[in-house]
């Protein structure tokens, strides 16, 4: 088994761009057709660079990179263990400074089941000693490595394999945690939402978190085809729906401040909901609450925005 390697052919870009051309995964990853976390992966390291070390904990991404000796990242990497990611940034970040290595970026990149449940103390300790290093989060809104099982990141309304529909008890029927706002109430300097539709804001934010010191967090929403039972085709445009109905806006909050980096065009939910089947036993009545879940939560958002905290 050789180590993976990029096409020699690279795809001329027709459009101006500002997203760096430079690549840092090898596309020969093991995740399945269409899964947003390997585009997260791709932007993330576009923006960060070489000079970082990355630290994941059980989750797709474990596997993905390959089975050795194949790799398909280009930059170091430290598995942990599912709970342990904010540990594993803390320590490495430690090693570099004893070393005097200034210029490395240590990342923690874990799934949501692996950060807002069982990882949630180990990064919260890290976040309070300000850790110098970069949580991304990938929100795949499932335990998608070990067969779609809910997490404290699934939403309302969404079918997994531990929420069944047609049971006493049905599909979700709690809502999603709010990481941003958890992390907010941690004063961290930095945190964004991103989005695979929206690369150049994506990389964008990933450049400004790498120029901060102190802990920053990204929420990175991922489309899954299979957990979230839909076509591999429509990941992206997923993602873009997702933003363009408000269920997931794109911002960042700097310093405390709030700034909202896409308007999105206020789409009804219905139209993200209908391409995934994980929402296709939904009523019209329960579509509607949805609907003005999301109006509210995009209503504090700009309030928030407004006020300035
Ligand atoms: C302590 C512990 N409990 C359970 C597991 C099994 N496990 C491995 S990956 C995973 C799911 C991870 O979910 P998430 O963090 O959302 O990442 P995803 O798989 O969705 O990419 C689980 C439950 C484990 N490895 N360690
Ligand atoms: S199960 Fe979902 S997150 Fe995991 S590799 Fe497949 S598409 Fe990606
Ligand atoms: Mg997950």
């Amino acid at each position: 088994m050789g180590r993976c390697r990029r096409p020699s052919k690279e795809v001329a870009l027709t459009t101006k761009t500002t997203i760096p051309e430079e690549e840092f995964t090898y596309p020969e990853g093991t995740g399945c057709p269409g899964c947003g976390a390997n585009l997260v992966m791709r932007y993330l390291l576009k923006g960060l660079g070489e000079r970082t070390i990355l630290s994941i904990p059980a989750c797709c991404w474990a596997v993905m990179p390959g089975y050795w000796p194949s790799n398909c990242l280009k930059v170091p990497l430290l598995y942990t263990a599912f709970e342990a990611t904010g540990a594993a940034i803390s320590g490495l970040r430690a090693a570099l400074d004893i070393k005097g290595i200034e210029d490395v970026t240590v990342v923690g990149f874990a799934g949501d089941g692996g950060t807002v449940d069982i990882g949630l103390q180990a990064m919260s300790g890290a976040a309070e000693r300000r850790t110098d290093a970069i949580y991304v989060m990938y929100d795949n809104e499932a335990y998608m490595n070990t067969g779609i099982q809910r997490s404290g990141s699934t939403p309302w309304g969404a079918w997994t394999t531990t929420t069944p529909v047609g049971t006493s008890h049905g599909f979700k029927h709690e809502p999603k945690k709010d990481i941003m706002a958890i992390m907010q109430a941690h004063r961290i300097p930095y945190s964004a939402t991103v989005s695979i539709a929206h690369p150049e804001d994506f990389i964008k934010k990933v450049e400004k978190a790498k120029s901060i010191k102190g802990f920053r967090f990204i929420h990175a929403m991922s489309p899954c085809p299979p957990g979230w039972r839909m076509n591999p085709s429509h990941a992206v445009e997923v993602a873009k729906l997702a933003v363009d109905t408000h269920a997931f806006p794109l911002y960042e909050i700097e310093e405390g401040k709030v700034r909202i980096t896409r308007k999105g065009k206020g789409v009804p939910i219905k139209e993200y909901l209908k391409l995934q089947g994980r929402f296709s036993h939904l009523t019209e009545d329960e579509v509607a609450s949805i609907q003005m879940a999301v109006d509210e939560g995009w209503k504090q958002l700009i309030a928030k925005e407004t006020s300035g905290v």
